[in-house]
């Protein structure tokens, strides 16, 4: 007994003292101690809880991952709404805003912070503990995500007080060099690319495995009070200020000014600081201070009238072109990339820009050594997008008239921008073609990844798509960096892909002009391969949503001698050729459904996949014919269409329920 009570009273202690230095490293980023004397203290704390499990608490540091996930996704009504903000695109906007303002309360003050561009969750604490984390949704419901949220280390699991109850809402977001050291070893696990930290942070908190999302080494900025009990607060500042105090980590500076000018000069400020900061901002936030005029100016449905989001264009950045690198794709097609010398670029180091072709530097005479500015057009890939000088003595860039890989000479077609190797055996060609067969829309081979497959081809091991089948273990464990473990993954990822539906082979031929569509119009046109090989253009140009370069390309390719060696040599491998099976169970036939916003583990193209493998079809749009909007987190105007014109609205759980 009264060894509990001393195992019970250091236990506290301790708690209480890696609840202080966690705080101080993961909220102030200001350690007091070192890594090793934490990781001591925690062991003692660990080895105290496993002797005394009854000690166990839910705010224990030792207890941020391996908590409870049953009610991972399931919805969370908000007490209060979620608002979004509205947008600014122009300081003329900003002004307007400002006027709304006076005209309604006369002078105001206002605080400026930088608008994060992450996930926005909502963070409930009772009596002082880290209770329940849900995702923002369409605002008025989200998810349940606290076992993922616990994994944050920023977020409180105790706060420095014991209100009796306080819901705050910020934005969750991945830091640049997680993100970047991330998508490296994506890329070597032949994962599919890294759009940009935000997806990176969505996907990351939508694991079933909160374990997953704890190595992501999410981060959280919080902003916001939803609901205090406990506490009287009169403006947006002294309420950053006291839930700072609580231990949360708040927006990196938010300031006050009394003069819109002021406020505005700010937004500036941040946007000139945007390429230095550690994690992506897509703009900066203007709130009216007082919280008595937050209520007499109260919100539209959607957002509230006290606040404007300024929205900065892309980054762009001047820097110099070293040289043009040519690589031929998967169709021939001889795309220029500028070599650059590296700049920082919303959060990435870029040392690569497309020039997209020819004809784009002849008109914007792009030349080696001159200085070019470079843009991120939305996600992560740069481009160049002007000259600002040419250097003295730099010469025009002209692609090469031989395909760089092969030797070839290469083509241009009539109406044509661009240049094209037409060698059949190109072994440029060749590796993109595989590449593109095992990629994640068309065969999904986990682990046949670019550097991978470069290794294999490269040693001879491949020489068409249909050769990975014949890989052995003993052949891939063999390659530099490669475990038996993951050649032994990787053999059973290819073995999987074997069952794989039609479409997905049809997708995988990489057919010109036919994207995954168009290749599961042909499945379920033709239902075998043979028959699509029998099919004439007219036969295949019938189908709806085909054009006559669509059927003619297929027809061409699918008579080819090379096509018909493939399919042979994938046939005595065992390659599912049929789809008739898949289309048995039709309990969607005439069924349309709509997608919007993002499920929580099912993406577009996979839901979408399943819809048609039942029978039933997508829509884009919301209307009367709609039978139902599956609806994720973010769902925007069509989830409000479908709630007006009364259609069923459906989770993901929902389907599948319905799938089941
Ligand atoms: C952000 C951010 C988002 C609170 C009231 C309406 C919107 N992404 O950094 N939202 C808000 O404000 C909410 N502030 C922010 N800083």
């Amino acid at each position: 007994m009264k060894e509990l009570k001393n195992a019970e009273k250091r236990a506290l202690e301790l708690r209480e003292i890696l609840n202080y230095h966690s705080k101080k490293y993961y909220v102030d980023d200001d350690p007091e101690i070192s890594d090793y004397e934490y990781d001591r203290l925690l062991r003692e704390l660990l080895e105290l809880e496993k002797a005394f499990p009854e000690l166990v608490a839910d705010d224990s540091p030792t207890q941020r991952v391996g908590g409870s996930a049953d009610r991972l996704f399931m919805p969370v009504v908000h007490d209060v709404v979620m608002e979004s903000l509205q947008d600014a695109f122009s300081e003329e906007e900003l002004y307007a805003f400002a006027k709304r303002v006076t005209d309604a309360v006369g002078a105001a003050e206002y605080v400026v912070e930088p608008k994060i561009d992450g996930l926005s969750v909502s963070l409930e604490y009772e009596n002082g503990v880290f209770v329940r984390g849900s995702t923002r949704g369409d605002g008025r419901t989200g998810e349940d995500v606290t076992a993922n949220l616990r994994t944050i280390r920023s977020v409180p699991l105790r706060l420095t007080e014991n209100l009796p109850f306080i819901e705050v809402r910020g934005e969750v977001y991945m830091p640049h060099d997680v993100f970047l050291r991330l998508a490296r070893e994506q890329e070597e696990n032949g994962g599919k690319p890294l759009k940009n930290p935000r997806n990176a942070a969505a996907g990351s908190l939508r694991q079933k495995n909160p374990q997953i999302t704890a190595s992501r080494m999410l981060d959280i900025f919080v902003f916001n009070i939803q609901r205090v009990e406990g506490a009287v607060l009169d403006s947006h500042r002294q309420s950053l200020d006291f839930i700072k105090k609580l231990g949360f980590k708040t927006v990196p500076f938010y300031n006050k000014f009394s003069s819109f000018n002021d406020a505005v000069a700010e937004v500036r400020r941040i946007g000139e600081l945007r390429s230095t900061l550690p994690f992506d901002i897509d703009g900066a936030v203007i709130k009216v201070d007082s919280f008595a005029t937050h209520r007499i100016l109260g919100s539209t449905s959607k957002f509230p009238k006290w606040a404007v989001a300024f929205k900065y264009p892309p980054e762009e950045k001047t820097t110099e072109l070293l040289s043009v690198e040519v690589n031929v794709g998967r169709t021939g097609v001889l795309t220029p990339t500028a070599v650059l010398s590296p700049v920082s670029l919303a959060g990435t180091t870029v040392s690569r820009a497309t020039l997209h072709n020819q004809d784009f530097i002849t008109e914007k005479d792009i030349r080696i050594g001159d200085e070019v500015i470079v843009r991120k057009a939305g996600d992560i890939i740069p481009e160049v997008l002007s000259v600002v000088s040419h250097r003295e003595g730099s010469v025009p860039y002209r692609l090469p008239d031989t395909c760089p890989s092969c030797d070839a000479r290469v083509v241009r077609e009539e109406g044509e921008s661009a240049v094209r190797c037409i060698n059949p055996e190109c072994p440029a060609q060749l590796l993109r073609n595989i590449i593109h067969f095992c990629s994640r829309d068309a065969m999904d081979i986990e682990g046949l990844g670019e550097s991978v497959l470069e290794n294999l081809v490269r040693n001879g091991l491949i020489k068409n798509p249909a050769d990975i089948y014949l890989l052995t273990a003993g052949q891939i464990a063999s390659l530099e960096g490669l475990g038996e473990k993951s050649a032994s993954n990787l053999i059973s990822a290819i073995e999987r892909s074997k069952g794989n539906s039609l479409s997905r082979l049809i997708y995988a031929l990489g057919i010109r002009h036919i994207g995954e569509k168009a290749a599961k119009l042909l499945a379920s046109r033709f239902g075998t391969i043979d028959e699509l090989i029998k099919a004439s253009v007219e036969e295949i140009s019938v189908i709806e949503g085909f054009g006559g370069i669509m059927a003619q390309s297929v027809a061409d390719f699918i008579k080819m001698p090379q096509t018909l060696d493939l399919i042979e040599r994938l046939k005595a491998v065992n390659v599912n050729m049929n789809s008739l099976d898949e289309i048995r169970d039709t309990r969607f036939a005439g069924k349309i459904f709509v997608l919007t916003g993002t499920l929580p583990t099912l993406s577009r193209a996979e839901a979408t996949e399943i819809i048609e493998s039942f029978g039933g079809k997508t829509a884009s749009s919301v209307s009367s014919k709609t039978s139902y909007v599956l609806a994720g987190e973010d769902a925007g105007s069509k989830l409000t269409k479908a709630q007006s014109l009364g259609i069923e609205i459906i989770s993901e759980d929902d389907f599948r329920e319905m799938i089941s």
